[in-house]
C-alpha cells in the first residue's frame, strides 16, 4: 500500500484499504490529540500557568473518580487495591482506542460523523478539564489544541487525491509529539513545579521543636512472622485517596487559612508551622472502606501541631460543630469540631515516622485525628479549614452514600494463619492486630471451632490511639478449622458480631478464618 494519508476507503492508487489501516488512522489521531494535549498540559504546569488540571486525560480521570458510584468505589478498592487508579488509566486508555479505531473506521463512510464524533470526544475531555477544582478557561488550551490537530489528521487524509507530501509532515508530527512529551515531561521532572517540589521536601528534615515524643515500649511488637509490624513503614502504608496525580506541592507557596465561623480568619505558612511547638503521636489510620479482614489500616508515628491550637487563634463562634478541610485538589472532609478541639492528638501533621510526609500521604501538611475513619479527618494536601456546621456543609463522601460521620468501629483481624493456608500440626501462633482508636483494647478473644473464648495475649499497650498486637498460642489438631476473634475496648465495649458492609459507615463483624492442619 502507498501510503494515501490516514483515512478514506482508498488509496490513493485506487485499491480498496483494509479497515484495520483504518482504524489505525483513528487511533493514530487520538495519539496526537492525547500526546499534544498531554504535553501542552505539562508546559502549563511547569511555567505555573495552571491552578486546576489542563490535561484532559488526568481530567476525565479525576471527573469519573469523583462520579464514581460508591458500589463501583468499593468494587475498585477490593479488586485493585491501591492499584485502583493505574487499573483506571488502563481502562480509560482502552475505551479511547477503541472509540478512536471506531471513527477511524467510520471515517470510510460518513466522514461528517466520524470528525463529529471524534469532536465530541475531546469535547468530554473538556468539560472534564473546565469543571476542575482550580480550572480557569485558558485551562482548555490543550485539549482544544490537540483536537484540532486530531480533526485536521482525520480530515487530510479524506481528500480525493492525498498529495504525497503529507507523508513526512506526518511522520514528523508523530515523532515530534513522542518528542515533546518526553522533553515536557523531562522539564517538568527537572525543572519545574514539582522539581521544586521535591527540593522542598528534601529540605524540610530540619530539627523540630517536639514538646512531648513518643516511645514505643519494648513489648508494643510481638514481631511473630506474618503479623502486621507495630509501625508500618512509609512505602508500606495503605494509600487511599481521589487524587488521579499524586498533588506535588512546593512546602515554601503552601499556606493554610482558617475561615467561615470564626472571630478572625488565620493564615500560616511552612515556616511559622516549622517553629510551632510539636507533639508526636501514635495514630492507627483506618479507612472507612475496609472489609472486615482488610488492609486499609495502618500505624505509624505523626509529627505535628495540635489543630486545635491553630484554631485557637482563630476563634470559633459559638453554634459551630463542624471543620470542612479542603486539600490542594479540591477533596474535602468534614471533621466534628469537638475532635478538633478537644484535647486528643489532631495534627496538622508534617513527619510520618520522621521523615517528611511522602507526597502520595500529604505532604506538606495533612491532618491526623484518632478515632474517626481518613474519609472524615485525615485530610491529606490540606490548605483550608472552614468552621462551620454539619446542617450547612457537607465533606467529599456524604453526598456520595457515606456517613457525614465516621467514628473508627472497634475491629480486630487475624494475620496469622492466613486464610485457606496450611499448617503443620503442633504449635502454631495465632496473632493479629485490633484497633479501637481513641478508645484503645482492652482485650482480644479467640475462638477455634465452636469452643469457648479463649483471651489472647496482649502486646503492650503503646497509645489508646493505636493498634494492638495479639497472640494465641494453639496447639493445633489435624484437620479443617475456623479462627474467629473479637475485641473489647478500653470502655468495656465487646466488638459487635453484627455484619455490617463498609458503607454507609464502616464494616463490622467478626473476622474469620479456615485453615488446613496437616
Ligand atoms: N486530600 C485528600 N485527603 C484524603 C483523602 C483524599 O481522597 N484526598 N482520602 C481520605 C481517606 S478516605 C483516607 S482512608 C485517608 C488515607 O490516608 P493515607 O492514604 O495516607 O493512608 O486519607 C484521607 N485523606
Ligand atoms: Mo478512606
Amino acid at each position: 500500500m502507498t501510503d494515501g494519508g490516514p483515512a478514506g476507503a482508498l488509496t490513493s492508487d485506487g485499491q480498496r484499504r483494509p479497515p484495520v489501516l483504518s482504524a489505525i488512522d483513528g487511533i493514530v489521531a487520538g495519539l496526537l490529540t492525547t500526546g499534544i494535549a498531554t504535553l501542552l498540559a505539562a508546559l502549563m504546569t511547569v511555567v505555573g500557568a495552571s491552578g486546576g488540571q489542563p490535561s484532559p486525560v488526568a481530567a476525565v480521570a479525576g471527573a469519573f473518580i469523583d462520579r464514581t458510584p460508591p458500589w463501583l468505589k468499593d468494587f475498585a478498592v477490593t479488586t485493585f487495591g491501591t492499584h485502583d487508579k493505574l487499573a483506571l488509566l488502563v481502562g480509560m486508555l482502552v475505551v479511547l482506542t477503541v472509540i478512536c479505531a471506531a471513527v477511524g473506521v467510520l471515517l470510510r463512510w460518513r466522514v461528517p460523523w466520524a470528525l463529529t464524533a471524534f469532536a465530541l470526544v475531546g469535547g468530554i475531555g473538556l468539560v472534564a478539564v473546565l469543571s476542575r477544582p482550580g480550572a480557569s478557561p485558558t485551562d482548555a488550551v490543550p485539549t482544544i489544541v490537540g483536537v484540532l490537530v486530531g480533526l485536521w489528521y482525520l480530515a487530510r487524509g479524506t481528500q480525493p487525491t492525498p498529495p504525497a507530501v503529507t507523508t513526512n509532515p506526518t511522520r514528523r508530527l508523530v515523532l515530534g509529539t513522542i518528542a515533546g512529551g518526553t522533553a515536557a515531561y523531562i522539564g517538568s521532572t527537572v525543572g519545574g513545579h514539582a522539581a521544586r517540589a521535591t527540593a522542598s521536601r528534601t529540605a524540610a528534615v530540619g530539627p523540630l521543636r517536639v514538646a512531648s515524643r513518643v516511645s514505643i515500649p519494648a513489648g508494643a511488637d510481638l514481631k511473630v512472622p506474618g503479623l502486621a509490624p507495630f509501625i508500618v513503614p512509609n512505602d508500606a502504608f495503605y494509600r487511599i485517596d481521589t487524587a488521579f496525580v499524586v498533588p506535588r506541592i512546593d512546602a515554601d507557596s503552601w499556606r493554610l487559612r482558617v475561615t467561615g465561623m470564626v472571630d478572625r480568619e488565620v493564615e500560616i505558612d511552612w515556616n511559622t508551622l516549622q517553629d510551632k511547638e510539636m507533639t508526636e503521636a501514635l495514630v492507627t489510620l483506618t479507612c472507612v472502606s475496609n472489609e472486615v479482614g482488610g488492609d486499609l489500616v495502618g500505624n505509624a508515628t505523626w509529627t505535628g501541631w495540635p489543630v486545635r491550637d491553630l484554631l485557637a487563634m482563630a476563634g470559633p463562634r459559638a453554634g459551630a460543630d463542624m471543620v470542612l478541610q479542603t486539600s490542594a485538589d479540591g477533596f474535602t472532609c468534614g471533621t466534628p469540631l469537638g475532635a478538633l478541639t478537644d484535647d486528643r492528638n489532631a495534627l496538622l501533621a508534617v513527619r510520618m515516622n520522621g521523615q517528611p510526609l511522602p507526597f502520595e500521604h500529604g505532604f506538606p501538611v495533612r491532618v491526623v485525628v484518632p478515632g474517626l475513619y481518613g474519609y472524615v479527618s485525615a485530610c491529606k494536601w490540606v490548605t483550608e479549614l472552614k468552621v462551620t456546621t454539619f446542617a450547612a456543609d457537607e465533606g467529599y463522601w456524604t453526598p456520595r452514600g457515606w456517613a457525614a460521620r465516621g467514628p473508627v468501629k472497634t475491629e480486630s483481624r487475624i494475620d496469622v494463619p492466613r486464610t485457606g493456608s496450611s499448617v503443620p500440626a503442633g504449635r502454631v501462633a495465632i496473632a493479629g492486630v485490633a484497633w479501637a482508636q481513641h478508645r484503645g483494647i482492652s482485650r482480644v478473644e479467640v475462638q477455634l471451632d465452636d469452643g469457648p473464648w479463649q483471651q489472647a495475649r496482649l502486646a503492650a499497650d503503646a497509645s489508646t490511639d493505636a493498634w494492638r498486637q495479639w497472640v494465641l498460642q494453639w496447639d493445633a489438631p489435624r484437620g479443617s478449622h475456623t479462627i474467629r476473634v473479637r475485641a473489647t475496648d478500653g470502655t468495656g465495649q465487646v466488638q459487635t458480631a453484627t455484619t455490617a458492609p463498609p458503607a454507609p459507615d464502616g464494616a463490622s463483624g467478626w473476622h474469620t478464618v479456615t485453615v488446613r492442619v496437616q
